[in-house]
């Protein structure tokens, strides 16, 4: 590792200098031998197992019954990548041992985004049928969670039962549905899965404030919020993400006009376009009034937002501000006070979204920056999570004290947003797919 860190920093060097050539051919086999590095760790240790510990070099599930969810997230990266022996017997291992009848509850949204998105996406690529079909299956057992009067879906459902649990939810869960089940009611012709994700977003919109926000706590029962701070950040980013994407993928007018007006409600009231940069923070839903000066890893999703929306100033200037919150540490921090310049939640948990936006500006402008950026994101893991047989999260990214945990994530997210960034671009038109909130393409016009 020693020699391709200084070999990346030779590239860093003359990036930051901006005159020469990346050599891009190079970074993609860094970033795809890293990918086999981190796959290989899985595999040794946690295969059969939902996720990986690093440190510990031990496997653990999301609950009783492992739903494979490192191999199944890691599935389409491979077939990108052109692993495609190891894509192969991956996928013949999930397609026959994979079932969704078992009698443990799961979250509903991680459970949709992570599983039934890779499904549907590795069907599109492979025409393995026998993955549509899981993904059907899934989708079955997750329908008794929209039994809630509202149509907002509890959080939790008992995959044999059908037992539900988690009264309140938030706009990120309840509204980050569509993509998957939408996509699955276009493949197997079965509407109801595209309807119960849809009347959850015509929801949330209905009980918007005044000023078109939401809040990020809302009880499935009633309605009602929980808590009024509307921001860009956990419990409601991808909200914002899917009422975008379900317009473009679905050519959706409904969603095309909710996230007109939500975007403009977010430059009203979150923006915060000061001496401090150009950033989006907390307010509160009904007054606008601002209520943190937060922003973190997650956050870094919405550049990419900005770019299929066709706002490039903005998500530029964004850009240019989640770079300087990487920088700051040299990795990012789960929440960062842009007001004050402090870390205000330490942790790092391996997020692809700030990859993503580069690889999105990258595509959008072909502006070697967004590259450069990259070399930074990618040397950062390398000097920081990397071990011996995997990657690992951070409990500090002052401190850089590594945690024993692995997000199946990585797998389908970080790794694959920085391949495609130095990848050529036919290794994935842009133009042709939009990406899941977990990073699993699915085809327009499928
Ligand atoms: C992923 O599970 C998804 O991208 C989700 O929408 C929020 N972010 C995590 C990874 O950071």
């Amino acid at each position: 590792m020693r020699k391709f860190l200084v070999c990346l920093s030779v590239v860093c060097f003359s990036l930051s200098a901006g005159a020469q050539q990346l050599d891009t051919r190079l970074l993609a086999e860094k970033v795809r031998s890293e990918f086999v590095h981190a796959w290989n760790g899985y595999k040794k240790y946690a295969w059969g197992y939902d996720g990986y510990r690093p440190l510990s070099k031990t496997a653990y599930n999301w609950n009783t019954t492992p739903m494979y969810l490192t191999a199944l997230e890691a599935l389409d990266t491979m077939t990108l990548m052109g692993l495609t022996e190891e894509a192969d017997s991956t996928r013949e291992f999930l397609a026959t041992h994979l079932k969704f009848d078992s009698d443990q509850s799961v979250d509903v949204f991680e459970i949709t985004i992570r599983a039934m998105g890779s499904l549907l996406s590795n069907y599109e690529l492979t025409g393995d049928t026998r993955l549509l079909n899981l993904a059907d299956s899934l989708g079955t057992h997750l329908l008794p969670a929209f039994i809630t009067g509202s149509g907002l879906p509890y959080r939790m459902v008992n995959l044999k039962t059908g037992a539900v649990s988690g009264q309140v939810t938030n706009p990120g869960e309840a509204g980050t549905l569509l993509l998957e089940f939408g996509t699955l009611s276009m493949l197997t012709g079965k509407p109801k899965y595209y309807n119960h994700a849809k009347i959850a977003l015509l929801q949330l919109y209905d009980v918007r404030s005044p000023l078109g926000l939401v809040g990020d706590a809302i009880d499935v029962t009633t309605s009602e919020w929980k808590s009024t701070d509307s921001h860009l950040s956990a419990c409601i980013d991808s909200y914002y993400e899917y009422l975008l994407k379900a317009g473009i993928l679905f050519n959706d007018q409904d969603c095309q006009k909710m996230w007109t007006e939500a975007y403009a409600a977010i430059n009203a009231h979150l923006l915060d376009s000061s001496r401090a940069g150009f950033w989006y923070g907390h307010a509160n839903m009904n007054t606008g009034k601002r209520t943190k000066t937060w922003f973190g890893a997650l956050d870094a999703f919405f550049p990419a937002v900005q770019v299929l929306a066709g706002d490039l100033p903005r998500a530029k200037r964004l850009m240019n501000s989640c770079y300087a919150m990487w920088t700051k540490n040299g990795i990012e921090p789960e929440q960062y006070n842009y007001a004050t310049g402090l870390v205000e939640k330490p942790r790092y948990f391996l997020n692809p979204e700030i990859m993503e936006s580069a690889y999105y500006l990258y595509r959008a402008t072909g502006d070697s920056l967004y590259l450069r950026m990259g070399v930074s994101f990618l040397e950062g893991l390398m000097t920081y999570c990397r071990t011996d047989e995997g990657y690992a999260e951070l409990n500090n990214v002052i401190t850089k004290e590594k945690m024993d945990r692995m997000e199946p994530y990585f797998m389908a997210e970080t790794m694959k947003y920085l391949y495609l960034l130095f990848a050529p671009p036919e290794t994935l038109p842009f133009e042709k797919v939009i990406f899941t909130t977990e990073a699993h393409p699915l085809q327009k016009g499928s």
